[in-house]
């Protein structure tokens, strides 16, 4: 039997659904998923197994117009996931068609890709008329020259299986890469600092301070089989400490609750978290948080 194993990035706008897409393909949650725009900040590898083929999913932080060292660093991680890839899919959202973001992405593409595979995933398909996908298509496809369309729907898991395994069959031949059963490689401190982030995300919408990051600064293992988990939510500013830290403490308890809960079901053991807030006016010029996040802080020179 010939194993075949390779990396596949997905890559896209802020909020195209690459996330979601990458946990539905992996078949578990490795990457933070919520509905506001530059959630996920590095790359983040989830392995799928399709066949014999071990296929590596490099979720990737949305393109965009960057503009500050984070944005700068963020989007240079993910046209560098892109430039690694066997495979490349461009995922775009079909309620939105188009944009002025997608049009950016295209003139970029054809410098990155040179000869390697791209498909088009058009995502949320679940928003729209099935009709009104035929003529994204054939835009989209005038415009670059894709080889394979796929319509899905990442949250539904529309489409995804006949994606995962054209994808599977695009992989070269090669031994795996990663053991058998495993389904993401970032580190446990970087997952458990990610799912509160989400959880803050998720828990404080408008108000959410955009100058925030999540450290797990401490890692216990106890004799008992739990652990005790000590993070740092870093604020640029004064007033946000109060935002994150809500009336009588309650938004921080409930962001604490919430992540503890699917860091122990992902886990599979008693875990005592705890979250303290530091406030750092200049954390996005300092380059030790740029690594603990996955990035290069060099990336966002100008
Ligand atoms: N209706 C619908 N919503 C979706 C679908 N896929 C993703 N979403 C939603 O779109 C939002 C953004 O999803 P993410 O997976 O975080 O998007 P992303 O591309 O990773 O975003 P960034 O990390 O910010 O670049 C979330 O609210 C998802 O639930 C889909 O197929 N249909
Ligand atoms: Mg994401």
């Amino acid at each position: 039997m010939t194993k075949r194993a390779g990396f596949v990035a997905l890559i896209g706008e802020p909020n195209a659904g690459k996330s979601t897409l990458t946990n539905y393909l992996v078949g578990a949650k490795v990457s933070i998923v919520t509905h506001k725009v530059q959630t996920t900040r590095a790359r983040i590898r989830g392995v799928a197994l399709e066949g014999d083929s071990q296929i590596v999913f490099v979720d990737t932080p949305g393109l965009f117009q960057p503009k500050r060292r984070l944005d700068r660093a963020m989007v240079a991680a993910a046209w560098g996931g892109a430039a690694d890839a066997d495979v490349i899919v461009l995922l775009i959202e079909a309620h939105r068609g188009i944009t002025k973001g997608v049009e950016a992405i295209l003139e970029n593409l054809s410098d990155v890709v040179g000869k390697r595979p791209v498909a088009l995933a058009i995502n949320k398909i679940d928003k729209v008329k099935s009709d009104e996908l035929l003529g994204l298509t054939q835009e989209m496809n005038a415009r670059f020259d894709f080889t394979e369309t796929f319509m899905i729907s990442a949250e539904k898991g529309y489409g995804v299986a006949d994606l995962r395994k054209w994808l599977a069959e695009r992989m070269p031949e090669s031994p795996w890469l990663y053991p058998e059963d495993q389904i993401a490689d970032l580190p446990m401190r970087m997952i458990a600092a990610e799912m509160t982030r989400e959880k803050l995300t998720l828990r404080l919408h408008q108000e959410l301070p955009y100058q925030l990051t999540v450290e797990t600064e401490h890692w216990e293992e106890r004799q008992d089989g739990s652990a005790r988990v000590d993070q740092i939510v870093y604020v640029a500013r004064d007033g946000h400490k109060g935002i994150i830290l809500g009336k009588k403490g309650e938004t921080i308890k409930a962001v604490s609750q919430s992540a503890r809960a699917e860091l122990e079901e992902f886990l599979g053991r008693k875990i005592h978290l705890f979250l303290q807030v530091k406030v750092r006016p200049n954390w996005l010029e300092e380059s030790a948080r740029y690594s603990e996040m996955g990035l290069n802080f060099k990336d966002g020179n100008t």
